[in-house]
């Protein structure tokens, strides 16, 4: 660092970042005509766009600088959230509101011949995640900043994100999403590199004193190259890191040699090799695949994650034994699970503790949160993988599961089961780790993301853990969104309007603010606002739809939208049932019949995982189904079927604040919480749901008779799949007339749909799509009748968004840091704060 008395120099030409529209537009023409060596003559919205972006980044870093040192200088608790999936969706938008900064930057902008929102939409989403798994960590992120909390995110680079999902002839298609092109939210730091170690041996020997000591050798070594991203807390200056890692050749060069003699391919193989580590983000939501790279993937990030961590803490020169009481370690899902094998190995291996000393520190260091109970996305690695990747990793598994069976085996001496049930090797061919195992044995903490969800794991696939380590070990933190980006920013009149009646921006920080709404749901102007901005929303949608579909759909009929990855277990395949079912009624219908019809546009948008070949089987369903009704003219606006092609995070901001309703019906017990339900609600949309995840805490919270609630309970799931094993199974009437329009060939070829029936109709209904039929389709008539009466309709809204203040993910970080990390925020020095507003 630089001496002292030079430092003076330093302070006095600190980078500030503008603060007025002048500064901002400075910053602009100096970003186009310097870094991008461009012109008034030829600055198109791409550079502009890049250039407000720098200009952001350029004040997010300042910030980020001032708030790491003061971090540092605090020397407190810090949180690490370990997460594979970070589903940031859009930069710039976020960091203009974040920062209180867009009003500047929108005149700003328009002075230099530009519209704000066509610049925002010029940016690429950044992709890494799936679903709701990902975007949780993205809006933890948000909160952790806003709230100021000491806090980390560390995640993987990957050169290609999510898949574009594009549609051809009905059917998913996939595209690669490269999104690096230009990307000015990262900053490379090509001097924090870490070398990742892979396969190799384990040599055993003595040290001096006589220890049996092991020695993790050989293989080969993969490097890993820090990029952070800032990430800007709401009225505050606090601005935390997201590290994402990037795979590199160790050598990073090529092997001449090799080029010389014409080996062109081998040549560069190494470093291809290298690469692929971080290239992509596996498309599987709920589905483990147990891929060997997916491994690599896994080891790599948490390896690299921890050398960063321990080195921090390193140079606090504290005692090891302090470790817990500075770092806190949070395991989102099982992906990261390795970390706490990888830290018990550098406490043995590389700093010569004990073992007991060893793992007294990683499991207080360690939280595990669990995102499901569906059996095919609890992962599980094969040993011989393990065994040849990571060799000294699996030596400590078995010993950390020998520690563990033994003290199960003093605790239930005569339960010889128990053993084989809660090994965390599974003794099958091949052996099998299982991952949840390991992560509940290595954390002190254990939570599920919903009331209903952490029961169920409490009780079914957790249940023995339960009895081994006394139920405080389990505990439940129910989800949360962030008001910011999915209030503030993707409904910029709703939130204004709120502002207005509540005494500003503050329910921003405080979602429980929006109490205060209640005693408006009555009041006729507010009302008509309240409905003209949800119409305004619908007109924006409505003309998305338009564009990308070519369909023109009503703004005043109900639009009812599920949006989410496309699933069996979320059950779109009912929704097109009951899209079909409708249709066949309004054709059976007399015209005198059909004007009592309320209007309805039913909206669908997801991707389905590349290999799950049901789920693309729904879409191409879907999208057969709106080419026939959509142009029937029997039908004309009562009844639209439209598929969204690419749903992704900036489209959900256009989609989710102009439902009025959303379906949220997964199998009850199979959906761990749902994330999009809350957004729904807060942006003035009803729900029809099932008893499941969060819908059950969002109907506590809002009130019965605010939410269409249908199907079967969680507790008689179990018996009605056994009833349809081994007793009869009926289907329902309607079904059978549904599945009989789908076999005539009313929907394009049959045969493309019979494993979708089939699945249904002869191999046991396992989502209890046929038990739940009933009561959805009369449910939804209540839907329709409810609707018919705007006035109450809308009353309906403004009373469940003014009780959402629940669900705001700032009350779930506290809970997190309170029950979990024990971590304290630090709130920037006075004058650091922008102040609400501005
Ligand atoms: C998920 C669950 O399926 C969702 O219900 C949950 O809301 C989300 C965040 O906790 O996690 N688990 C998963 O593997 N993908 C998800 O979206």
């Amino acid at each position: 660092s630089i001496p002292e008395p030079q430092r003076e120099a330093w302070k006095k030409f600190a980078a500030k970042g503008f603060r007025t529209q002048e500064d901002f537009e400075k910053e602009v023409v100096r970003h186009v005509e310097t870094t991008l060596a461009r012109s008034m003559f030829n600055c198109d919205e791409t550079a502009a766009y890049a250039a407000a972006s720098l200009a952001f980044r350029d004040r997010l870093i300042t910030q980020w600088n001032r708030t790491q040192q003061r971090q540092t200088f605090a020397d407190g608790k810090r949180v690490y959230y370990l997460s594979l999936e970070f589903l940031m969706g859009r930069a710039l938008d976020n960091a203009m509101l974040n920062v209180g900064l867009k009003d500047v930057a929108k005149a700003g902008l328009q002075d230099l011949g530009f519209r704000i929102e066509d610049i925002i939409n010029q940016e690429h989403d950044a992709a890494l995640g799936n679903g709701g798994l990902g975007r949780l960590a993205a809006c933890f992120l948000d909160s952790l900043a806003s709230l100021n909390y000491p806090a980390w995110g560390y995640g993987l680079r990957y050169r290609y994100g999510i898949f574009k999902q594009e549609i051809v002839d009905g059917y998913q298609v996939e595209v690669p999403d490269y999104w690096l092109d230009f990307n000015p939210w990262e900053f490379p730091r090509h001097d924090v590199v870490v070398d990742i170690q892979f396969y190799g041996h384990v040599r055993k020997f003595q040290d001096t004193q006589g220890k049996q000591c092991s020695s993790w050798e050989g293989g080969e070594i993969v490097k890993a190259v820090a990029y952070d991203v800032p990430i800007p807390g709401f009225d505050t200056a606090a601005t935390n890191n997201l590290r994402l890692w990037s795979s590199k050749a160790a050598s990073g060069e090529f092997d001449f040699q090799k080029f010389n003699s014409g080996d062109y391919e081998s040549s560069v193989a190494d470093q291809q090799r290298a690469e692929t580590i971080s290239a992509v983000l596996y498309p599987n939501d709920n589905l483990d695949r147990g891929k060997e790279l997916r491994l690599k993937q896994q080891y790599f990030w948490v390896a690299a994650s921890l050398y960063d961590i321990v080195r921090r803490f390193k140079k606090s020169k504290r005692a090891w034994s302090e470790f817990p009481d500075q770092v806190a370690i949070q395991l989102n899902d099982t992906h990261p699970t390795l970390a706490v094998v990888e830290l018990q190995r550098i406490l043995l291996d590389l700093e010569g503790l004990e073992w007991d000393e060893a793992w007294s520190i990683v499991s207080k260091t360690f939280g595990y949160t669990n995102h499901t109970v569906l059996p095919e996305a609890l992962e599980k690695w094969s040993v011989p993988l393990f065994q040849n990747l990571l060799p000294r990793h699996l030596q400590i598994i078995y010993e950390i599961n020998l520690y563990f069976l033994q003290s199960v085996e003093r605790k239930f001496p005569k339960d010889r089961d128990i053993l084989a049930r809660v090994s965390i090797i599974e003794e099958s061919q091949p052996k099998m780790v299982r991952m949840a195992f390991l992560a509940i044995v290595g954390s002190h903490k254990v939570n599920g993301v919903a009331e209903l969800h952490s029961d169920l794991i409490k009780t079914t696939i957790f249940k023995d853990f339960v009895k081994i380590f006394g139920p405080d070990k389990f505990t439940n933190v129910t989800n949360g969104i962030t008001p910011r980006r999915w209030l503030h920013q993707a409904n910029p009149r709703l939130s204004e309007l709120i502002a207005s009646k509540t005494g500003g921006l503050g329910f921003l920080k405080d979602l429980n603010i929006l109490n205060d709404l209640e005693k408006y749901a009555d009041d006729k102007e507010f009302k008509k606002e309240w409905a003209e901005i949800k119409y305004a929303n619908k007109v924006q949608l409505a003309k998305h739809i338009k564009s990308t579909t070519g369909v023109t759909v009503n703004p005043s009929a109900l639009f009812d939208i599920q949006v989410k990855r496309i699933h069996e277990y979320k059950r779109q395949q009912m929704n097109i049932f009951g899209c079909i079912h409708r249709y066949l009624t309004i054709k059976s219908m007399t015209p005198e019949e059909r004007k009592k019809l309320a209007p309805r546009v039913s909206i669908f948008g997801g991707k389905a995982a590349p290999g799950y070949w049901m789920a693309k089987t729904i879409i191409h369903l879907i999208n057969n189904v709106g080419a026939v009704i959509n142009k029937d003219p029997d039908v004309g606006d009562l009844l639209k079927v439209i598929f969204l092609e690419d749903y992704n995070v900036s489209k959900a901001e256009i989609i989710i604040p102009a439902s009025d309703i959303s379906e949220h019906i997964s199998t009850a017990g199979t959906e761990a919480s749902g994330t999009s339900n809350m957004k729904f609600v807060l942006n003035g949309g009803l729900i029809i749901g099932t008893c499941d995840g969060a819908n059950i805490e969002i109907t506590r919270e809002i009130g019965e008779n605010n939410i269409f609630l249908f199907g079967n309970l969680a507790e008689d799931v179990e018996d009605l799949r056994h009833a349809h094993n081994y007793g009869s199974h009926t289907l329902d009437p309607d079904l059978a007339k549904v599945f009989e329009e789908i076999k005539k060939g009313t929907f394009g070829d049959a045969g493309a749909f019979s494993a979708l029936v089939g699945a249904i109709e002869d191999h046991g209904d396992y989502y209890l799509v046929s038990d739940d039929f009933h009561s959805y389709n009369q449910t939804q008539t209540l839907v329709d009748e409810a609707y018919k009466n705007q006035d109450e309709w809308v009353s309906k809204c403004i009373i469940s968004v003014a009780r959402m203040g629940f669900f705001s993910s700032d009350r779930c970080i506290n809970e997190y840091a309170e029950s979990i990390w024990n971590v304290e925020p630090l709130a920037p020095e006075k004058g650091e704060t922008d102040g609400l507003g501005k």
